[in-house]
């Protein structure tokens, strides 16, 4: 356990015994002494954990706060590549920008980075996204995955898959993917996802897969037509027990496509799709698209079928559904 910060060595320890265990026990099995332990019970608590010490029973871990601390998101987390490294700020620009700045400097796949707020969250286009501090989830992860660019929507996808069972399995609730980048819930935004990427021509260096969250957020937080899972459930939910299905969830459907394409998670997609099949409005490159939704291509383009009989491939855009 070299490395490892001995704030982490104990909650370890804690966590596995899930009972107070001496501090003559921790000091021995950590070699610190009880003075050494005792300061770094003090520092975990100021962390938000509530410890309790009781005499001559020693130290017992009562509860853990909801914040996006590395070690509560990897604790036990059996992923093979989404989260093996954590990076979780306080307060940062846009998680995108950070990670993308770490993956320049050559940060390995499934580096993940989180924030508690963010003070420039971004949106597609240069639009922003309202991330206020301890109510929601703002991730952003680096992946290296051998494709085109063209390919990159696909990943926007399957991030939305990823978050749309994650909250399914959580919270109950009746999410759905939202073409091209949103999940709804009641159809009402809970999510977005902004994918950036740095590419050649023929191939894709690294993408960052940005997930933005409204988990406890209010109405007062968020736009008008926005929601959150919080107000959608009528209760709070663990931010982090949520960030870490998501970690989950991502990285099984990201070993999928890895193995055999885009097709398996497409055929979820469409399953969890509140868009296909309804007559929809697309904003795309200045035009106005209204018809039909068809399908969503293995390239996960939106079909769309127009009055005249024709059908349109949209590869992005802004997507009302009418009915
Ligand atoms: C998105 O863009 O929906 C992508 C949002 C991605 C946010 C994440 S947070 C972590 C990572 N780091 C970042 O800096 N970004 C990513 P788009 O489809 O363009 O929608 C943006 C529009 O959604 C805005 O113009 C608002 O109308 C609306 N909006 C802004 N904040 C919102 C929120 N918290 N919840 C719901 N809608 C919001």
């Amino acid at each position: 356990m070299r490395n490892i910060p001995t704030e982490d060595r104990i909650l370890w320890i804690l966590k596995e015994k899930d009972d107070f265990i001496s501090g003559e026990e921790l000091s021995h099995r950590l070699g610190l002494s009880r003075m050494g332990i005792w300061k770094a019970i003090q520092r975990i608590k100021l962390l938000g954990y509530s410890v309790v010490a009781q005499p001559h029973l020693g130290y017992r871990l009562i509860e853990v706060p909801d914040r996006l601390i590395p070690f509560e998101l990897t604790w036990n987390l059996k992923t093979k590549s989404i989260g093996k490294s954590v990076l979780s700020f306080k307060k940062i620009e846009s998680t995108n920008n950070t990670a993308y700045e770490l993956a320049t400097n050559g940060a390995r796949e499934g580096t993940v980075v989180f924030a508690e707020e963010q003070t420039k969250g971004k949106g597609r286009l240069g639009r922003s996204w309202l991330s206020p501090a301890y109510k929601g989830i703002y991730m952003s992860v680096i992946l290296r995955p051998n494709i085109a660019p063209s390919s990159a929507p696909e990943l926007t996808l399957i991030a939305t898959l990823a978050v749309t069972k994650a909250i399914r399995e959580l919270t109950g609730l009746l999410s759905f993917i939202k073409w091209p980048n949103d999940v709804v819930i009641n159809s009402k935004k809970v999510c977005g996802i902004l994918t950036e990427m740095n590419a050649e021509i023929d191939k894709v260096n690294f993408l960052i897969v940005g997930i933005g969250i409204n988990v406890n957020s209010e109405k007062k937080d968020l736009p008008k037509e926005a929601s959150s899972i919080k107000e959608e459930l009528k209760q709070r939910i663990s931010r982090i027990e949520l960030a870490r299905l998501i970690l989950l969830r991502l990285d099984e459907y990201y070993e999928i496509f890895k193995e055999f394409g885009f097709n398996p998670p497409l055929a979820e997609i469409k399953r969890y799709s509140s868009t296909l099949n309804r007559r929809v409005k697309v904003h795309y490159l200045n035009r106005f698209i209204e018809g039909h939704a068809q399908d969503i291509d293995k390239d996960g383009a939106l079909l769309v079928r127009l009055d005249n009989g024709f059908a349109e491939k949209v590869f992005a855009g802004d997507l009302v559904n009418i009915r």
